[in-house]
Parts: C-alpha cells; sequence; structure tokens
C-alpha cells in the first residue's frame, strides 16, 4: 500500500496539482466548476472510485458531466454498485480528497482506508463515461489515471447519458439480471417493454406518436438516434438541438425551458403539437406544447409524476395486488399538484431537499416509489417485495384474466422503467404509453390541475454557504431575519409561498415563488430575491 500511495502523490503532484487554490465541493449532484479548474479533481476522483470499489467489493461508476450547466462547466460524480448516488458519507471523502494539498493527499487517502476499515489489497473495478463536452476526454484521462496508479480495472464507455452508465453498472453487479450490461442493452430492453405495451393499446383516442425533441445540443441527441432505431416506428420523432450546431444547453434543454418557462430558441411552437427537453446529459426531460392561443404550456415533472402515479394506481387496483404507492417531490413542487396528488389521486406525497439522493432514499420506504423533481428528473422504484408480488401474480392460479393481464402490464413497465435514476429516454417511452393507454393528447393531459403561476430567480452572494435551510429547504435558518422577511413577503400575496436555498451545482442562490397569478408570483420573486441580495451579502448588481 505504500508503494502505491507513493506512487498516487508523485503522480498528483507532477501531473495533476490544483491550478488555483480554490474550495470545491461534491454539491447535489457531484462536483461541477469550470473546466479549467478540473484536472486534479478527476485525477483524485479516480482514486476514491477505485477506494470505493474496494470497500463495496463490486464495480462502481464514474460519469464526467456537468448536466444542465454550460457548455465551460464540467462535473464528476461517482455512482454506487447499484447504479444509486454516491453514499453521503462518502462525499465528504469526495470532498476532503479534492481540496487536499498535494503534499497531503496520500494521508488523505490513507485516513478514509483506516476510517472504513478497507482491505487495500482488494481488487477494483471502475466503469466510466461522458458527456459532449469538448474537454471531457482530457478529465477523463486524468481520471483514469487515477484508476491506473491505484491497479484498478477498468472500462471507458466513451460517450454515454449519465442514466445509460447507471444503467450498466447496475447490470453488471447484478450479473446481468437487470438487463445486458451494454448500452445496446439498454436499447434493447427499453424497446422490448416499449412496444409490447404500445402494441397492447388498440384505441388510442386523442393520442398521437408525433414528437418535437429538444435534445439540448447534448448527448441525448446522439443517444435518442441510436433509440429510434430500436422502437420499430412506433414512435414519429423529429429531433431539434442535435449538437450539429449550437451549443450544449444554451437557450435550449430542459432547465432553459422549466426556469425561462418558454420553448427553445429557434423552435417555433405550433398549437396542438406535442414537444419535449432533455437536458445536456439526458437525466431530465419536460414536455410543452402551444394551445389555439399561441399560449405557451409546460408539463414539468410534477405533470410526469401525477401522471405516472396515476397510471400505475390504476394498474395496481386492476390487479388487486397489496403494494402501497408514494410520491416524492422536493419544495420546487407546483402547490397545485401536491394538492391534486393527496386530494385526488389520494395518494401519500412526501417532500425532501433537493437532489436526487434524497428523493430516492425516500421512494425506496414505499412499495412503489415513484419520485420526480418539478425540474423533470425522476424515475420509479418497485421494491423487492412489489417485485416479487408482481411476478408471482402474473403465473398465479387464483386471478382473473383482468387481473392477470394488469399485474403482466405493471411487469413490462418494470422494465421500461430505468430504476437506477432519473432518465429522459425511459421517462420520454413511458409518457407515451401512459398518453397512449389514457388516449389523452397534451392538453388532455394538462388540464388534470392548473399550475399555479410561478417563477425561479438565481442571485449571487459572497459564500452561498451563508444561507442554511430547514424543513426540506422551506425555511432559511441562516443568515437570521431572511426568514421573517420572506414570511413578511409571503403574507402580501394570495396563495403566496416562496423560499430560498443554496444551489450544489452552480455558485448561486436560488429563489422559488408562486402566487395566485404570474404578476405575483414574479413580484414575490422579485421582492424576495432583493432580501436575499441585502441580508446574505450579495455581489455584482443588485436584482
Ligand atoms: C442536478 C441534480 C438535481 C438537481 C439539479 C439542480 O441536476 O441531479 O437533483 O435538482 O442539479 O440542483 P441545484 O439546485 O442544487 O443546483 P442535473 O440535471 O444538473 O444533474
Amino acid at each position: 500500500m505504500d508503494e502505491t500511495l507513493r506512487k498516487v502523490s508523485n503522480l498528483g503532484s507532477e501531473k495533476f496539482s490544483p491550478i488555483k487554490p480554490t474550495v470545491i465541493q461534491y454539491g447535489t449532484a457531484g462536483f461541477r466548476a469550470n473546466s479549467e479548474l478540473l484536472s486534479h479533481v478527476m485525477y483524485r476522483m479516480g482514486l476514491l472510485a477505485a477506494l470505493r470499489s474496494k470497500k463495496k467489493k463490486a464495480t462502481v461508476a464514474v460519469m464526467i458531466t456537468a448536466s444542465h450547466n454550460p457548455e465551460e462547466d464540467n462535473g464528476v460524480k461517482l455512482i454506487e454498485p447499484m447504479g444509486e448516488m454516491l453514499e453521503i458519507t462518502w462525499e465528504s471523502f469526495a470532498t476532503s480528497i479534492a481540496n487536499a494539498p498535494d503534499v497531503e493527499l496520500s494521508i488523505c487517502l490513507e485516513s478514509i482506508i483506516n476510517k472504513e476499515e478497507i482491505d487495500f489489497s482488494l481488487p477494483a473495478d471502475v466503469v466510466f463515461a461522458r458527456d459532449t463536452r469538448s474537454v471531457d476526454l482530457h478529465l477523463s484521462q486524468a481520471m483514469q489515471c487515477g484508476l491506473e496508479v491505484m491497479g484498478s480495472t477498468f472500462t471507458d464507455f466513451g460517450l454515454l447519458t449519465t442514466p445509460q452508465l447507471h444503467y450498466i453498472v447496475r447490470c453488471m453487479n447484478t450479473n446481468g439480471a437487470y438487463g445486458e450490461a451494454t448500452e445496446e442493452g439498454y436499447y434493447c430492453k427499453l424497446a422490448k417493454a416499449f412496444a409490447s405495451l404500445r402494441k397492447s393499446v388498440l384505441h388510442v383516442g386523442n393520442y398521437d406518436n408525433k414528437i418535437q425533441l429538444d435534445a439540448a445540443n447534448g448527448v441525448g441527441a446522439c443517444k435518442m438516434k441510436e433509440m429510434i432505431k430500436h422502437l420499430e416506428c412506433l414512435l414519429d420523432i423529429e429531433l431539434h438541438k442535435d449538437g450539429s450546431d449550437g451549443r450544449l444547453n444554451y437557450k435550449c434543454g430542459a432547465d432553459f425551458v422549466k426556469v425561462q418557462q418558454t420553448s427553445p430558441e429557434g423552435v417555433l411552437l405550433k398549437p396542438g403539437v406535442k414537444y419535449a427537453s432533455f437536458d445536456g446529459d439526458a437525466d431530465r426531460i419536460v414536455f410543452f406544447y402551444a394551445d389555439e392561443d399561441h399560449k405557451f404550456h409546460l408539463l414539468d415533472g410534477d405533470k410526469i409524476a401525477t401522471l405516472v402515479a396515476n397510471f400505475l394506481q390504476q394498474l395496481i387496483t386492476a390487479s388487486g395486488l397489496s403494494v402501497n404507492m408514494g410520491l416524492v417531490q422536493t419544495a420546487y413542487a407546483n402547490g397545485s399538484s401536491t394538492v391534486y396528488i393527496t386530494e385526488e389521486l389520494k395518494i401519500p406525497a412526501a417532500c425532501v431537499p433537493t437532489g436526487v439522493k434524497h428523493l430516492h432514499h425516500q421512494a425506496q420506504q414505499f412499495d412503489v416509489g415513484v419520485y420526480f423533481e418539478a425540474n423533470g428528473h425522476g424515475t420509479v422504484l418497485f421494491s423487492s417485495k412489489a417485485s416479487e408480488i408482481i411476478q408471482n401474480a402474473v403465473s398465479h392460479t387464483g386471478m382473473t384474466d383482468e387481473q392477470k393481464s394488469a399485474a403482466s402490464k405493471l411487469l413490462t413497465v418494470m422494465d421500461l422503467i430505468n430504476q437506477t435514476v432519473g432518465d429522459a429516454i425511459s421517462d420520454l417511452l413511458l409518457v407515451e404509453i401512459i398518453l397512449c393507454t389514457f388516449g389523452w393528447s397534451m392538453e388532455d393531459w394538462d388540464k388534470c390541475y392548473i399550475d399555479l403561476p410561478n417563477r425561479q430567480l438565481k442571485v449571487k452572494v459572497k459564500d452561498r454557504n451563508d444561507i442554511q435551510t430547514a424543513d426540506a429547504e422551506r425555511k432559511v435558518v441562516k443568515p437570521s431575519g431572511l426568514q421573517e422577511e420572506i414570511d413578511q413577503l409571503v403574507s402580501k400575496f394570495n396563495k403566496g409561498r416562496s423560499f430560498v436555498r443554496p444551489s450544489g451545482t452552480e455558485d448561486v442562490v436560488r429563489i422559488y415563488a408562486e402566487a395566485d397569478c404570474q404578476v405575483n408570483a414574479d413580484r414575490l420573486a422579485h421582492e424576495v430575491s432583493v432580501k436575499v441580495y441585502e441580508i446574505a451579502g450579495g455581489v455584482g448588481d443588485k436584482p
């Protein structure tokens, strides 16, 4: 071990020394920063991934992406053997390794090895992939050097969407029980489930299989092209923002469409047509359309969650199976969606802090856990108990044909869903199946409930970590006095609600507000952002 740690330290200081002393934190979805600052972080994440693999005695994964962030940023995150986000205790190890001075790197590694009682003589195995950012290759080579110096075996999957890598690592660690551990295996599994479900629907009502898809100029474009080849023409998809020109996430993609509440630049909306946007690494999706009056309508993660929960609830009821279902949201969930879920669908809803790891964890408390962030990141988890009940039901003799048919549909739906993490491609296929089953157009789906008008803003402050929150980010506890000011502002607006939180992917404080009309939501968001600027140390132009 000593010899390896010596090499780690030498190579680190010779080739991957931090360019300038910046403190970097493992945030909502790993490290995110300007690409130029990340070589040493990537090298060190290679080291940590090897340790995580030794600790788990399994293959782990590393994804190089900054997802929705602008093209000049990049990032890296570690993925657990079952395709889940890195365990929270290891996030702090990642932060300490990334920030250790060169001379303390080997000491830092040694302290993790000791604390976690890792048998260093065990083998390590890591799979990795990257999105289409131009410097990804160079950063992925730095990460690979970290793996090599630790003596880890590895497989470079090249370009993948983030959810594809999550899927592959889970397949590897379940000896293929979850699917074939290749990109082709991913397409085949999803496409087979999609075709089977789609062909079982005989009357499609108002449903239309045409989609105009904005791929954010990201990796989702080339991967969707591959998926289309497997879909037997059951969907008619026209790609926009496919990366042939235009910058990644620039005035396009799921984050842009959700936050700006408008269509991607250059995509002209035709009334009645269905549109969808992926984000840069295709782990989020939102839908939108224009009505006859050319008014823009967004169907975000909340609308997807309610659609999926409604569909699954109907199948569970029809199958007569005894499995419970719950839905997990964050504070960004539109107030109307929570009322619809709890009062109309009568499904229990939980609220947790932003970040897939929190939603995923909470969703595991249900037999069937649906989780979606309003930004379009989400999936469905089926517990092993639920999977077993559903599997047994299909061959059970004491059930009616109708019950069996519903159970068999549920089983196929499980194959269509990427249960490791939110997946734009899988979610797109799932939404299409549901709309087709219900015979719904976009308008039909949209009218389930009406969103409260809302607005999101960002404010730059000296140190965003000065803002601390509680109650699933719905209350600010530091700096003192800020929450009282927000309460005061909110009380002036009918149906007003607002909260603020430090972003874990960008150097900003995020502000969310909703109210009875758009003018009021905009005013509330603006007034809260001014308070954040004044009380939490705003920098640059005052909002
Ligand atoms: C990531 C996370 C999401 C989170 C989003 C914004 O998305 O995976 O869970 O909602 O960042 O996080 P924050 O508000 O902390 O900046 P993505 O698509 O960028 O990976």
